[in-house]
């Protein structure tokens, strides 16, 4: 091939990069960000101040929450921002492996999983930590994947809650394999699929798209936008905010304030509805941010500014709904304090069951990887058996 023919094939590059000027890349930049899509649009019912605005499209969905519930989505943020606190502690004193926190995004989880009715089932990434407890998962079954003394710690069917997926976005595949699944069955339950920013650029999430739609699959796709996937930021990701996408799929996106818990209750709950009734799926994006590191593994200082973590302290979903509660007099002191005495007791048993998990048997890892066994898992099982016994000769000499 001569070079004039790659050199056509090649895409031209635009005078600005040629001439490696940032300022022409720059405008490149906003030019394509300014013609790919509008203006984003959030929804939102509880202010960062904790005061309720009224919203015409999605108020129905929450106007029956009653003083009582509204404390129990505090109560649920609460101790779900406490068992998490007590994971990362757990961590760094070298109890757990690893640890993926959700600080800040409490209101996207507990709103979107005090939207769900038993019967929905839910297919999390690693970081549902809050969805988990609304499905009534006991949190420390969540901590045995992380301590790597299991490779789940739950029954997924005992609650209709998958098990952690680490491989990003594979789970929004199973969840429409799922829903397609459940509407062929002619069940009215819903599904719906957790994944965040970056995990919208895969593959597997276009997919699970392209065939909800077409298969009008009853899913709701929960993005939680927390602004980052390790180190690379949403801007990496996508040219359009992200609930935009879905209308190039043929279906409806919602952006909702992703630290509002009465938002992303009422936004699922609209969601869900429509996958019950047939209408197919939906992709709210609930606009977030994640106030700790990736993981216990990353150090975010190394790519992010303290100032942008301290502006969205400001907007922290747990404070807002505090200030909501205590301006319209739905919670008093005893409350608070009782559920300071709750979050002690919880990180108490938190602290004790991982310290009493037993460590599993050597070999079990071998288990249930195939039905009926294979010559493969059974050769490395053998490889295995003499690397212990190699140990137990050096004891013996
Ligand atoms: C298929 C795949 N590629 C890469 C990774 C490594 N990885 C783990 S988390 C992560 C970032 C995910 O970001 P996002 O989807 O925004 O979720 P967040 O952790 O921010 O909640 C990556 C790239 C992986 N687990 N799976
Ligand atoms: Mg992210």
């Amino acid at each position: 091939m001569t070079v004039e023919s790659t050199a056509a094939r090649t895409p031209r590059r635009s005078a600005g990069s040629k001439a490696g000027t940032t300022g022409t890349k720059r405008t490149t930049r906003t030019t394509a960000k300014k013609d790919a899509g509008t203006e984003p649009q959030l929804v939102q019912l509880l202010t960062p101040e904790g005061k309720r605005v009224k919203n015409a499209e999605y108020d129905k969905y929450v106007a029956g929450v009653t003083p009582d519930e509204l404390r129990g989505l505090y109560r649920d943020m609460v101790l779900t921002r406490r068992f998490d606190a007590e994971a990362t502690s757990l961590q760094r004193q070298g109890e757990l492996g690893l640890w993926a926190s959700l600080l800040g995004q409490e209101a996207a989880q507990i709103g979107s999983g005090r939207a769900l009715r038993d019967d929905d089932y839910v297919f999390p990434t690693y970081r549902e930590h809050g969805v988990a407890w609304c499905r009534g998962v006991d949190p420390t079954n969540l901590l045995g994947m992380f301590r790597g003394v299991n490779n789940g710690g739950w029954d997924p069917n005992g609650n209709n809650f998958q098990l952690y997926t680490i491989v990003i976005g594979s789970q929004t595949l199973h969840a429409t394999g799922y829903a397609m699944g459940i509407a062929k069955d002619g069940a009215d339950s819903a599904v719906i699929a957790y994944f965040g920013d970056g995990a919208s650029s895969q593959g597997d999430v276009a997919e699970s798209f392209t065939f909800s739609a077409v298969y009008n699959a009853p899913v709701v796709f929960f993005c939680q936008n927390n602004q980052w996937a390790i180190s690379e930021p949403t801007e990496k990701q996508s040219r359009v905010p992200i609930y935009q996408r879905a209308q190039g799929f043929g279906f409806p996106g919602v952006r909702v304030d992703g630290n509002d818990v009465l938002g992303c209750l009422a936004v699922t709950r609209w969601a869900l509805e429509r996958a019950r009734a047939g209408e197919g799926p939906t992709l709210v994006e609930a606009f977030t941010y994640r106030m700790g590191a990736h993981t216990t593994s990353d150090d975010p200082s190394r790519y992010r500014g303290d100032e942008e973590r301290q502006a969205w302290e400001a907007k922290d979903p747990i404070l807002r709904l505090r200030r909501y509660l205590e301006a319209s007099n739905h919670a008093d002191e005893g409350f608070f304090a009782e559920l300071e005495a709750e979050s002690e007791a919880l990180g108490k048993r938190v602290r004790e069951a991982v310290r009493a998990m037993p460590d599993p048997d050597h070999f079990a890892i071998f288990e249930n990887v195939y039905a009926d066994g294979h010559a493969l898992v059974d050769e490395e099982r053998a490889q295995f058996a003499a690397y212990q016994a190699s140990f137990a000769d050096e004891g013996g000499n």
